[in-house]
């Protein structure tokens, strides 16, 4: 069975970081980035997590498309798998991220999942529809709001992948079984004493929405 585990490491220090990352590199589909872990290292963290799996950067790029294409460039260069762009800044800006992208796997939020996200999710079908057009290669969308969730799988059928189980409320079973393909978790898995029996359970759980 595929690895649907996207593991976000949202810490501050990279020494834990990088242990996480290595103790569960066998058993996650792919490790997620974000500003934070960047912010108190370095940006080369990116290609250092890369040597124990993929790494998605969730930068969640969101400016003119001559600042989007050096953001992403330098993305790429730093060793990532993929990246997270916002799609709400129109298509010139999203296509810069696809173009300069040059093979880097690009995902676009089209819906989010913290209380107040409605004015993005209730455009959810038109920043698909442009995203789709841009070419991206998959979606971010909510595991924690399931009526959104299952709108955005209905209308493609490219990669989803999902935040928002565990500390945001967001059920692992009824996210995949509603259009997940991938389930992004962060403090369940890096606070837990236990990260890789964590990401096994969850890992588990996918396997049995799949197969219901
Ligand atoms: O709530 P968690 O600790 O499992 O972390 C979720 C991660 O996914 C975190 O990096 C957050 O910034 C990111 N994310 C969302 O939680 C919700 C979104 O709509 C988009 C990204």
């Amino acid at each position: 069975m595929d690895k649907r585990i996207i593991v976000a490491l949202d810490v501050k220090e990279k020494k834990k970081a990088i242990d996480i990352a290595e103790s569960l590199s066998d058993i996650v589909f792919a490790f997620k980035i974000n500003w934070p872990l960047v912010l108190y290292s370095s940006p080369e963290v990116i290609g250092e997590i890369s040597q124990y799996g993929k790494v998605i950067c969730d930068f969640k790029v969101a400016d003119i498309p001559y600042t989007n294409s050096l953001i992403t460039e330098r993305v790429r260069d730093l060793g990532a798998w993929g990246i997270i762009s916002h799609s709400f800044l129109g298509e010139e800006s999203l296509k810069s991220v696809v173009n300069a992208a040059k093979g880097m796997h690009v995902f676009s939020v089209v819906a989010m999942s913290h209380p107040g996200s409605d004015m993005i999710n209730s455009n959810a079908m038109q920043l698909m529809k442009l995203s789709i057009e841009c070419g991206v290669y998959g979606f971010v969308a909510p595991a924690n709001k399931i009526d959104d969730l299952r709108m955005i799988r209905s209308a493609t059928d490219r990669v989803i992948i999902s935040p928002g189980i565990g500390a945001q409320g967001g059920d692992p079973y009824t996210a995949v079984l509603n259009g997940s393909d991938y389930l992004i978790v962060g403090r369940s898995v890096y606070e837990s004493d236990k990260p890789e029996l964590e990401v096994s359970k969850l890992q588990q759980t996918a396997e049995r929405a799949i197969e219901d």
